[in-house]
């Protein structure tokens, strides 16, 4: 049985989820329309993956007693000054959830909910993977640079390099 705060924590981060999904579409489609398609199906798998973690904290809610609720989100971003923007973006987005993952892991530890304690070990994990990933990207970036002959390089690697962290 989740407690009243935690539940309501739990629905907070609902909200970062969904909106990080949507953020990340909204970076797909901007990609796609400046003609970067490996960005664009990077971003768009992105995107799924975020809508995942979302239903995951769903379920958990439902199943433990308490009640998902799925609220507005505030609108993402709609364009970019350039694809290191994009990923600057992105990496900042996802320290940010990373802080809240965080802070909920210590609300569950010092609540003695260690069911959900252990539920957010998944979590904790992916924010690594993730902020590794968006980090390597962002070197990868300023190693090549993003004048527009290096553009069709960076763009094929962004698309290779989703498929080797999954
Ligand atoms: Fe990377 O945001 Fe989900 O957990």
């Amino acid at each position: 049985m989740l407690s009243k705060k935690i539940e309501q924590a739990l629905n907070s981060q609902i909200i970062k989820e969904a909106h990080a999904s949507n953020s990340y579409l909204s970076m797909a489609s901007w990609c796609e329309t400046q003609g970067l398609r490996g960005s664009a199906s990077f971003f768009y798998a992105q995107s799924d993956e975020e809508r995942q973690h979302m239903l995951k904290l769903v379920r958990y809610i439902n199943e433990t007693g308490g009640h998902a609720l799925i609220q507005d989100i505030k609108e993402p971003k709609e364009t970019y000054k350039s694809i290191k923007d994009v990923f600057e973006l992105s990496l900042e987005q996802e320290r940010g959830v990373t802080e809240s993952i965080n802070e909920l892991v210590e609300l569950t530890f010092s609540s003695k909910d260690y069911a959900t304690f252990h539920f957010l070990q998944w979590y904790v994990e992916e924010q690594h993977e993730e902020e590794s990933l968006f980090k390597s990207i962002l070197d990868l970036i300023n190693v090549a640079g993003t004048q527009e002959k290096n553009l069709l390089f960076l763009d094929k690697e962004i698309a290779g390099l989703r498929g080797k962290t999954e």
